[in-house]
C-alpha cells in the first residue's frame, strides 16, 4: 500500500537529496551525493523523474561530457526522465546582487548567457519545463533597487528566452517561482499573483506559467491551495514544487506533510480540482531538504516519506470527496451555488436594484462550515 507508481508521476531535485546541509551556521554534515547515483536511488525508491539546475549535475568544464554520459546511462538504465531543468542564478558570489536584475549589466549579461546554454541542455535532455527561480533578484535596502526597471529587465530576459525557444524549435515552457525573501531580504516576485500579473506583459505569455513552491507561499503567510487554485483557474499551473512549512518563518523545505499538514491536505486537493474538472496533471515535484541532523539513511527516508505522504493524503482526499455525508455537507453549505452568476443572462441590473432582500433572514442563515470542514478534519484524522 501507498507504493509509488510510474503513473504516479513523482519527480525530485537532485538538489533536494543531494544537500549537504551547508547552512548560515555551519558546513556540510553529510558526504557529496553523486548525482548519478542519486538518480539510481530515486529510481529505486519509485520516482519517474528528476530535475536538476545545471550546476547541481555539471559543477566543471572540466567534467561536463563525461558525467552527462554517465546521467544519459543512468536515465536509460533506470527509465527516468528529465522532467524540468533550471537554472543556478544565486550560488556563485558574481550573482551576489542579483542576475537577470542585478544593477550590474555585465553580470546580467552573464547570468543570460548561463540561462540560454541551459535552455540548449533542458531541450537535449527532453525536458517539458524550465524554472526560473530568482533568489538573488531582491534587495535589503530602499532605493538600491529601481523596481520598475528590474521588472523591465525581468520581462526582457523572459522576451528573450521564450523567443529562443520558439526560434528554436524547443517544446519547452517557462515557470516562475515566486518566494517572498531568503536569501534576499527581499525577493522581487515575491508571490504566486506578483508572478502572474508580470507574465501578462509578456510577448508570449502562454508560454510561461508558474513553478509555486507550499513553503514559499506559507513564509508569507499565504494560503497555497487557494494559490494554486488561482494560477490554474489562469491556466498558468505549470509545474509544482511540494515540501512543508511549519508557519512563517525561515524557508523550512520540510518533506512533503510536515509542518502544515492541514494545508497539505487541501493542498492536494486542490492538485486533484478540488471538486472541479480543473486539475494539475503534470509531475508531482518535490523540493525539500532532507534535514541537516539527519545522515544518508535519513536523507532517503525522507525521499520516501514525501511521495507516501502524497499518496495518503490523496486517498484521504479522495474519501472525503466520495463521501455522502461530505456531499451533503458541501450542498448544506452552499458550495455549488457560488457557480451561478450574480447577474443570471437576461436579467437586467434594475432586477438586481429592485429586488426585495430579507436582510434579517441573510443575516442570521446558516452556512454550515464548521460542519463541513470538521468531516474533512476527521477524514485526516482517520476516524472516518
Ligand atoms: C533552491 C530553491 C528552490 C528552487 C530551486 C530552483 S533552487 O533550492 O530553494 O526553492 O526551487 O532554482
Ligand atoms: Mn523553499
Ligand atoms: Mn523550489
Ligand atoms: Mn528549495
Amino acid at each position: 500500500r501507498f507504493a509509488p507508481r510510474p503513473e504516479d508521476k513523482f519527480s525530485f531535485g537532485l538538489w533536494t537529496v543531494g544537500w549537504q546541509g551547508t547552512d548560515v551556521f555551519g558546513p556540510a554534515s553529510r558526504d557529496l551525493l553523486d548525482p548519478v547515483e542519486a538518480t539510481y536511488q530515486l529510481a529505486e525508491l519509485g520516482a519517474a523523474a528528476v530535475t536538476f539546475h545545471d550546476d547541481d549535475l555539471l559543477p566543471d568544464e572540466a567534467t561536463r561530457d563525461a558525467t552527462l554520459d554517465r546521467f544519459k546511462k543512468a536515465l536509460a538504465d533506470t527509465g527516468l526522465v528529465v522532467e524540468m531543468v533550471t537554472t543556478n542564478t544565486f550560488s556563485d558570489p558574481v550573482f551576489k546582487e542579483g542576475a537577470i536584475t542585478a544593477n550590474n549589466r555585465e553580470v546580467r549579461r552573464y547570468a543570460l548567457a548561463k540561462v540560454l546554454r541551459n535552455i540548449d541542455l533542458a531541450a537535449e535532455l527532453g525536458a517539458q519545463t524550465f524554472v526560473m527561480w530568482g533568489g538573488r533578484e531582491g534587495a535589503e535596502h530602499g532605493a538600491s533597487k529601481n523596481v520598475p526597471a528590474a521588472m523591465d529587465r525581468f520581462r526582457d530576459a523572459l522576451n528573450i528566452a521564450t523567443g529562443y525557444v520558439k526560434d528554436k524549435g524547443y517544446d519547452l515552457r517557462f515557470a516562475l517561482e515566486p518566494k517572498p525573501n531568503e536569501p534576499r531580504g527581499d525577493i522581487l516576485l515575491p508571490t504566486i499573483g506578483h508572478a502572474i500579473a508580470l507574465i501578462s506583459e509578456l510577448d508570449h505569455p502562454e508560454m510561461v506559467g508558474l513553478n509555486p513552491e507550499v513553503g514559499h507561499e506559507e513564509m508569507a503567510g499565504l494560503n497555497f491551495a487557494h494559490g494554486i487554485s488561482q494560477a490554474l483557474w489562469h491556466d498558468k499551473l505549470f509545474h509544482i514544487d511540494l515540501n512543508g512549512q511549519h508557519g512563517p518563518r525561515f524557508d523550512q523545505d520540510l518533506r512533503f506533510g510536515a509542518g502544515n499538514l492541514r494545508g497539505a491536505f487541501w493542498t492536494v486537493d486542490a492538485m486533484l480540482g478540488a471538486g472541479t474538472s480543473k486539475r494539475y496533471d503534470g509531475y508531482v515535484h518535490f523540493d525539500y531538504k532532507p534535514p541537516r541532523a539527519e545522515a544518508i539513511d535519513g536523507v532517503w527516508e525522507s525521499a520516501r516519506a514525501c511521495m507516501r505522504n502524497y499518496l495518503i493524503l490523496r486517498e484521504k482526499v479522495q474519501a472525503f470527496r466520495a463521501d455522502p455525508e461530505v456531499q451533503a455537507a458541501l450542498e448544506a453549505a452552499g458550495v455549488a451555488e457560488l457557480e451561478q452568476p450574480t447577474v443570471a443572462a437576461g436579467e437586467s441590473l434594475d432586477d438586481v436594484r429592485n429586488a426585495t432582500y430579507d436582510l434579517d433572514a441573510l443575516r442570521s442563515r446558516s452556512v454550515a462550515m464548521e460542519a463541513l470542514d470538521q468531516l474533512a478534519m476527521e477524514h485526516l484524522l482517520g476516524v472516518r
